[in-house]
Order: structure tokens, then sequence, then C-alpha cells
């Protein structure tokens, strides 16, 4: 499948082989500035130390989605959505939303599984994708992500003192890594250069997300986002949906209980035959 000279098929393919691949030039300029623009002037951010390291020199904003709405049009985009389908199959979710950003002085993370939170017995199916799209160039020099190709099948505990190469890449490329792939936020040695990051985590929508979107996202936020992404941040009617019926009509209407819901006696008082209310047709 090609969609905007993007070969989607050979992109997961690369990502099921050695388990990482760059999209070059995935978002244009005018675009990067603009989630610039809203991640400074909108976005609330914590300062905290990155994974293994002390300096408190890194930025975060978690629950991206419940900030800003200025990332919609990216996590719906249907190249990051094909290839998201193509890692982990078509039923996947919002694991988490975040803002990243390396700041001068900040050390190395260390190399880490973003999949251990879920203790799966390796080697497993893919479960999580993640895309982290550069919002500044990423260079050796302000901390470029350490990656540890093919290390996503490897069955053994993460290594601290395994080669890597890290991602160089210009604003609005975009890096996608499966999720056992080793990897670590780089050191930044430049005295003023930032690395600011869109990262966005997908998972296999059976599994519970790192952070718990339907209570992140306010319900009066979920109302005013495109419906797609609602249905990624959870809101899709799997099994029995809410008392039967699809989750954003429940949102919609605020009614948790089936208005077709009847006491048993009523049942048995009325001449109504059974009806199943349940859908058990997925709907996207
Ligand atoms: O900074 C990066 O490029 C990766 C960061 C990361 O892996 C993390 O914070 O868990």
């Amino acid at each position: 499948m090609v969609i905007q000279s993007l070969d989607i098929d050979a992109t997961v393919a690369t990502i099921a082989k050695q388990g990482y691949a760059v999209v070059e030039e995935f978002l244009p300029k005018p675009e990067v500035e603009a989630i610039r623009e809203a991640f400074n002037t909108e976005v609330m951010i914590t300062q905290q130390n990155g994974l293994g390291t002390d300096r408190s020199r890194t930025w975060r904003a978690h629950n991206l989605l419940a900030k800003t709405r200025a990332i919609d049009h990216v996590i719906l985009d249907e190249r990051l959505r094909a290839i998201v389908n193509g890692v982990i199959g078509k039923y996947n979710q919002i694991n988490i939303a975040d803002l990243f950003n390396t700041l001068p002085g900040e050390t190395k993370q260390v190399f880490h599984q973003d999949d251990l939170l879920w203790p799966i017995p390796r080697p497993h199916p893919s479960f999580l994708c993640n895309a982290l799209i550069a919002i500044d160039d990423f260079t050796v020099g302000n901390g470029a992500t350490h990656l540890v190709p093919y290390s996503h099948t490897w069955p053994q505990a993460v290594d601290q003192h395994v080669d890597s190469i890290q991602v160089e890449m210009s604003a609005g490329s975009m890096v996608l890594w499966e999720g056992g792939m080793w990897h670590a936020g780089g050191a930044n040695t430049t005295a003023d250069q930032e690395r600011m990051g869109l990262f966005v985590s997908h998972q296999v929508s059976y599994l519970r997300p790192q952070e718990i979107q339907l209570l992140a996202i306010p319900p009066e936020v979920v109302k005013t986002m495109p419906k797609k992404l609602a249905r990624l941040v959870g809101y899709h009617p799997f099994g029995v949906g809410v008392d039967g019926r699809d989750p954003l009509d429940v949102l919609a209407d605020g009614k948790f209980i089936n208005p077709d819901a009847k006491l048993a006696r009523d049942w048995r008082n009325s001449n109504t035959s059974y009806r199943d209310v349940t859908n058990p047709e997925r709907k996207e």
C-alpha cells in the first residue's frame, strides 16, 4: 500500500525486521511550527529526571490529548494509522501521547523497553508501536534517541553496555519503533539546543493503557474530538459496549443504563419477545 509516496508495507516490514523505521519529512515545517507554538503556549509541562538520570533536565507533558487539539490531525494521519495497523493490528488504541523535551545538560537515559510494563513472556507478538515525531532537529549533540536494532526480538533482559545507533532526523521526521526495542533518550551535550518531540505510543486495544485515557481525558473534551480519535482513546463498542450501547452514544446522551432495559418483572408481564440489544459487530 502506498500513501502519499510512503510505502506503508515496506515501512511495516522494516519495523518488523529491525525494530524501527524512520519516515523522513512526515510533517511539513509549518505544521511542525504550529505544534511547537501549541506546545509552548497551551500545554502544561513538568520538569523531571529522564529514566535513570538525575539532572532534572527533561520536560514532559503527559496526557497531551486532554491539553491541546493541536495534534489530533497528526494522530489521525492516515499514514501513521496504516503503519500502526500493520505493526500491531487494526484493533489498537492510544497508550500515551506526550510532549518530550530533552534540555541542554541532560544525561543519557538507561536503555529500556516500553513493553516491559505488561509482563508478557518474550518473544511475543508485537503489541506496542511507538511514534516519535521530531519538533526540533534530532542530532547526536542534542541527544537523538538511541536504538538497538533487532533487539525487539531478543529474549534476554536489557544490557546497558550494548552498542546502539542514534536516530538523527530533521524536524518533521518521525521514528517508529516496536515496543520491545531497547532504546534510550540521548545526552544533550549542547549549550543551548533543546530536543522537543511529539511521542505517540499505541497498543492493542485489549491492554490497559499506561495512562488511563478513559479517566485522563475529561468526557467533555472527548465530546469535542473527531469520532475516530475518541475511538482511539478507548470509546469503542467492544463486546457489550456500555450496557449494550456504543460508548459514544452513552457519552452523548449520558444514559448509562440502556433505555431499552426494564426490570425482570416488567419483562415477564409484557408480551415483548426477547431482543438482544447488544451488537456483536464492532463499529469503526
Ligand atoms: O528521548 C527520547 O528520544 C526517548 C525517551 C524515552 O524513551 C523515554 O522517556 O522513555
